[in-house]
């Protein structure tokens, strides 16, 4: 079997929109998207198939690399642990106009788009998403599936958990530790640590339904 370089993207929406970008950018080749019934028939340019058994139809014509576009961190986990199964390796959707050390350890399936800043020692995990803008100082750990979305802006030693989505402008002051899927409302000031599973929102941040907190 002769295997295809180009890259199969799940997904057809705003995310897959901006990772097709950065895979260009960086020279790759889009062949196909795979999104849900419902989707545009292109996304792009690249030609949207409808259903997720053309992974497998995908795979037995020699396709081998993928990337999952999709935003929400539950889903893109899931749907990258179903292609992984069916034997595909996930590649990186990296912007060339992004900043990264050279010491940054990435993982795979890993999203980071134009104008992110990446400082020396930060380890970014598996399907991580680190947004446009956002700047991520030295020795952070971001963990597998989590979302710096854009123009977030992380001090140094910050831990960010599986899955936990921080929304567009937060702030994290030095040494913060924030548990797996937790999300942090846009905006936020974050100055002290976040256990796992909950909400916080608000300059400085307060956990969802604590007293005084709609
Ligand atoms: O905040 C920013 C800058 N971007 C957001 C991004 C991170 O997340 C964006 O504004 C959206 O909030 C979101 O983008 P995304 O994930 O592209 O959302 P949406 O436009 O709703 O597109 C979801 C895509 O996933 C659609 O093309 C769906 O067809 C597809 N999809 C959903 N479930 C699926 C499945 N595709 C496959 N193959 N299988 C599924 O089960």
């Amino acid at each position: 079997m002769i295997y295809k370089k180009e890259i199969i993207l799940i997904g057809a929406g705003g995310h897959a929109k901006v990772c097709i970008d950065n895979l260009h950018s960086a020279g790759q080749t889009v062949a196909f998207c795979v999104a849900r019934d419902g989707a545009p028939d292109t996304c792009m340019g690249i030609p949207v198939l409808k259903g997720d058994h053309h992974l497998t139809e995908l795979y037995s014509k020699g396709y081998r690399h993928i990337f999952v576009a999709i935003g929400n961190n539950a889903l893109r986990w899931k749907l990258a642990a179903a292609a992984i199964d069916a034997g595909y390796r996930l590649v990186n959707a990296i912007n060339p106009h992004a900043v990264i050390s050279t010491s940054v350890r990435m993982g795979t399936g890993v999203a980071i788009m134009a104008g992110a800043i990446i400082n020396a020692d930060t380890s970014i995990g598996d399907l991580c998403i680190v947004n446009t803008g956002a700047t991520i100082d030295h020795d952070c750990c971001i963990d597998s599936g989590a979302h710096i979305a854009p123009q977030c802006v992380l001090a140094g030693n910050v831990v960010v958990g599986e899955r936990t989505f921080l929304g567009v402008g937060c702030k994290v002051i030095p040494e913060i530790h924030i548990g797996s899927d937790c999300t942090i409302g846009a905006g936020s000031l974050l100055i002290c640590n976040v256990r796992s599973g909950s909400k916080w929102y608000g300059v400085p941040a307060k956990e969802a339904g604590a007293r005084g907190q709609i």
